[in-house]
């Protein structure tokens, strides 16, 4: 009986000591490096305007549609930057959650993990939710305004694209990835992925109108590595 203990226990003390060292460590405990991507479009800005003439009380008089948005250095912005080839990492530990504010959807671009996001309604009127895919199921779901949250599900790794049936202007954008090294660009064009594991790999940046461009690197352990990605008409 004590030996069959003693077996036990000390499969327990192997099993344990392979589920830590499967885990994946703190930031930069495992030698991860950091991509500072800077991405740039030398074209113009595109940004239409449209009248509105429904819930302008909340939505305004005019909607402005930002198709590209562009920084005085050429930066763009919302570009998803990711390394689809990268491997491991843990999951964001915050929940991605997208606004109706304004009758905008801010963020106007935001990433997630395939997993579960928050769409909010805080404009205290009717927005109705209808997004287009084709790896996940369409949503096409009203959220009145006591409906201050909606908790959607994204399964599979795909560019989804959030429209409202309420407000036909109303656009945005939900890149669904399939590891955590991914970002979106802010209103400079740059974007940090960090703890990415050491090796080469190919980045890549998309961008809702602009299509996709990609760049090759090597990732060092602690270090930074900085790629520029220009993106063509
Ligand atoms: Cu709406």
């Amino acid at each position: 009986m004590r030996k069959v203990i003693g077996v036990l226990l000390a499969i327990a003390l192997v099993t344990g000591v392979a589920l830590v060292a499967n885990r994946p460590g703190p930031a930069g405990a495992q030698g991860g490096g950091t991509i500072e991507a800077t991405v740039t479009y030398a074209g113009a800005p595109v940004v239409e305007k449209l009248k509105v003439n429904k819930d302008t009380e909340k939505c305004g008089t005019e909607a402005t549609i930002e198709k590209v948005v562009v920084s005085a250095n050429k930066g763009l912005a919302n570009a998803v930057v990711s390394v689809p080839g990268a491997k491991g990492g843990a999951p964001k530990a915050v929940k991605t959650t997208v606004d109706q504010h304004g009758c905008k959807f801010v963020p106007h671009v935001s990433a997630m993990m395939p997993g579960e996001m928050d769409l909010k309604n805080s404009d205290d009127i009717l927005h109705n939710i209808h997004t287009y895919s084709t790896a996940n199921p369409s949503i096409n779901k009203a959220q009145p305004k006591f409906k201050k949250v909606m908790a959607e599900k994204f399964e599979k790794p795909e560019m989804i694209k959030l429209t409202c049936d309420v407000h036909s202007w109303m656009l945005g954008w939900v890149a669904v990835m399939p590891n955590p090294f991914f970002g979106v660009t802010g209103a400079d064009g740059t974007a940090k992925i960090e703890n990415v594991p050491p090796g080469k790999y190919t980045v890549e940046a998309w961008h809702e109108t602009l299509g996709k461009q990609t760049k090759e690197v090597e990732v060092k352990a602690g270090q930074a590595t900085k790629v520029a990605i220009e993106m063509k008409k």
